[in-house]
């Protein structure tokens, strides 16, 4: 009960306008246990989203909250972790959000391994502006914008974050609250960009990617004795055909923007300072 409380007091008091069934009930509330968990105080907390249903997410959270543009919650998260290196940052998104119109942020926030976590709800479609097929529709092919059928390949966002050079990727799953609150712990205590998939139904417009039961059937967790520097395994492990791999496939810190930034402000010092004229001459 005391449990429930303290969890319960992450929540601003604004209730989810998300259909039934949909399942980012699941994630927040994982969420906001795993906050809750990592004690972490509301007002050392920033949550940054782009434009979807699942970018509401800040609404619902008592913290520091930004509901920003379509695609655009990465650079934003970014800008406000730099600003603000104290602040623990969490980004969050949807698959079209993250893949699609703002799919050029996230090999850059990857490699320069800034030190978010990104939470990529992966529902497999457009679900707010009522079911567009995305990047990730692969088992649902006729939507409002392809009544014929889908055109391209999906993209696996776990596969694509490893490739990136994220420095930790996991999947979960909207389903398994208790997995997904640990992976979100862990991700966010790593020092470094925290890249977690997270597989959720939309109840409303596709709930044939991410259906509950085909996922349930064909899961798998990641094996224990996994090496998380191995990235090769991690991507077999992300794009295996037979089963759906949750847990964390890649762990592997390295210095990250913040650490970069500072050295060079080192650097910097004791060098005399660049003006106005100190440029002119130089073309004199
Ligand atoms: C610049 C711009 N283009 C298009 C839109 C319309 N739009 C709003 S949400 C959305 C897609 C949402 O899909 P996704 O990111 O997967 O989030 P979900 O709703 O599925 O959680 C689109 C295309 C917009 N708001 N802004
Ligand atoms: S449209 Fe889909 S993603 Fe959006 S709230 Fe409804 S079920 Fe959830
Ligand atoms: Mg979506």
């Amino acid at each position: 009960m005391e449990e429930l409380d303290r969890s319960c007091s992450y929540l601003s008091g604004i209730s989810p306008v998300w259909c039934p069934g949909c399942g980012y009930y699941g994630i927040l509330s994982a969420l906001v246990e795993a906050f809750a968990d990592l004690n972490l105080p509301t007002r050392e907390l920033a949550l940054i989203s782009g434009i979807g249903c699942s970018s509401r997410l800040p609404y619902f959270v008592k913290a520091y909250g930004f509901h920003s543009i379509h695609g655009r919650g990465l650079p934003i998260a970014q800008g406000v972790k730099t600003a603000n290196p104290d602040l623990t940052v969490v980004a969050v998104g949807g698959d079209g959000d993250g893949l699609a119109i703002g799919g050029g942020h996230l090999p850059h926030i990857a490699r320069n391994n800034v030190d978010i976590t990104y939470l990529l709800f992966n529902n497999a479609i457009y679900g707010m502006t009522k079911g567009q097929f995305s990047p990730t529709t692969t088992l649902f092919p006729i939507t409002k914008t392809s009544p014929f059928g889908l055109a391209g390949e999906a993209i696996n966002p776990s596969a694509l974050a490893i490739v990136y050079g994220a420095s930790f990727v996991a999947r979960g799953f909207s389903v398994k609250k208790e997995h997904l609150k640990d992976l979100i712990i862990r991700g966010m205590r790593h020092r470094g960009f925290s890249f977690i998939e997270i597989l959720s139904s939309c109840s409303s417009f596709n709930t044939t990617d991410m259906n509950v039961a085909r996922i349930i059937k064909n899961l798998q967790m990641v094996p224990e004795d996994h090496n998380q520097e191995d990235e090769i395994e991690a991507l077999r492990l992300a794009t295996d055909k037979e089963k759906i791999n949750l847990g964390v496939l890649v762990r592997n810190p390295r210095p990250t923007l913040g650490d970069k930034f500072q050295e060079a402000r080192q650097k910097a010092k004791g060098k005399s300072p660049v003006t106005v004229e100190t440029l002119l001459n130089q073309f004199a």
